[in-house]
């Protein structure tokens, strides 16, 4: 087997869904171009907007970011301290040496410093999942430093296999509003700045290799909420068809955007007028928003025995 496209023997990828396999170079020029194509198809933006990336130590996040960097897009990075034990420490500490290395710029929350709570206590005092504070807090805590800094556009590390994972899960249970959302390019409106995922045609493993073979340490622990999730079994069963039959996943990903979210568009129409959060300034539905909510309601847990709505 030879490179596909200089023809040199010395493989160090085997791409079944492309029919192809690559040397190290012709591999990273492969990944490059799949992010710039991908940028362009979708306008995701273009040179000369400021880009900031959310970053958590993965092989996602700083794969995307270096692949930004180096396609001279001038982004910066975006890292959100959540205070989940060792995998917060240890996220927080392979990020920062990855800005270091690249001479780039890295913006910094953290949750407990910042806002005074950290995940496994949010999750305990509201009784709901981990993973629900922590999607909260980063959709909110993201789009408040995005605008913020004056940055055009928010981009997340979201890869083929996670956008096909999702994607499977909200055809399972025919979730017309998330349908209607899940595009790789989300507009701004007001309040909300433009969100984008450059990486959705490479693939986890993709990334990974990128990631080996640039050098990039990253952390390759997962969070240890995400141990068991929905998620992940939807990943499995979707691997298992991709080993069957390879291409599978891109077929059902983009087939969906071109064929399927048009007629979910209706769904994920915003509704209702928008007021600003009597706290934050955010854009909610009612008064005070609900990441607002939250940091009251840590701050001011029930007592033992009532159980919080
Ligand atoms: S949502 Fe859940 Fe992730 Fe937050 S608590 Fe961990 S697994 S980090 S992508
Ligand atoms: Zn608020």
């Amino acid at each position: 087997m030879r490179c596909r496209r200089c023809r040199s023997p010395e493989i160090v990828i085997e791409l079944r869904r492309h029919n192809a396999a690559f040397c190290r170079d012709c591999f990273l020029h492969h990944c490059r171009e799949q992010v710039r194509r991908t940028i362009e198809d979708f306008e995701m933006f273009h040179a000369g907007e400021r880009i900031i990336v959310a970053v958590s130590g993965g092989k996602d996040s700083l794969g995307l970011w270096d692949l930004l960097l180096d396609l001279d897009y001038d982004a910066d990075g975006l890292y959100l301290g959540l205070g989940i034990g060792d995998y917060s420490s240890a996220s927080a500490t392979t990020t920062r040496a990855f800005a270091q290395r690249r001479g780039a710029k890295l913006v910094e929350i953290d949750l407990p410093g910042d806002h005074g709570f950290d995940i496994p206590t949010a999750a305990a005092v509201t009784r709901r999942v981990p993973c629900s504070a922590c999607g909260l807090s980063k959709r909110h805590l993201f789009n408040a430093a995005a605008q913020q800094g004056g940055y055009a556009v928010l981009a997340t590390g979201h890869n083929l296999d996670d956008e096909a994972a999702v994607l499977f899960g909200n055809v399972l249970r025919w979730e017309r509003e998330y349908l209607g959302r899940q595009l790789p390019v989300l507009a701004a409106t007001p309040g909300f700045v433009r969100k984008v995922k450059p990486l959705v045609r490479l693939g986890e493993r993709e990334m990974a290799a990128y990631c080996i073979l640039t050098g990039i340490d990253y952390i390759v622990e997962e969070c240890p909420n995400a141990v068991g999730n929905k998620h992940l079994g939807y990943k499995e069963a979707l691997n298992a068809i991709e080993e069957q039959s390879p291409g599978a996943k891109n077929a059902f990903y983009f087939g969906f955007l071109a064929r399927a979210s048009p007629l979910f568009r209706d769904d994920a129409a915003i509704r209702d007028e928008l007021e600003s959060c009597s706290s934050c300034g955010s854009p909610t539905t009612g008064d005070v928003c609900a990441f607002c909510k939250l940091v009251t309601r840590v701050a001011n847990p029930a007592p033992a025995g009532e159980v919080g709505g």
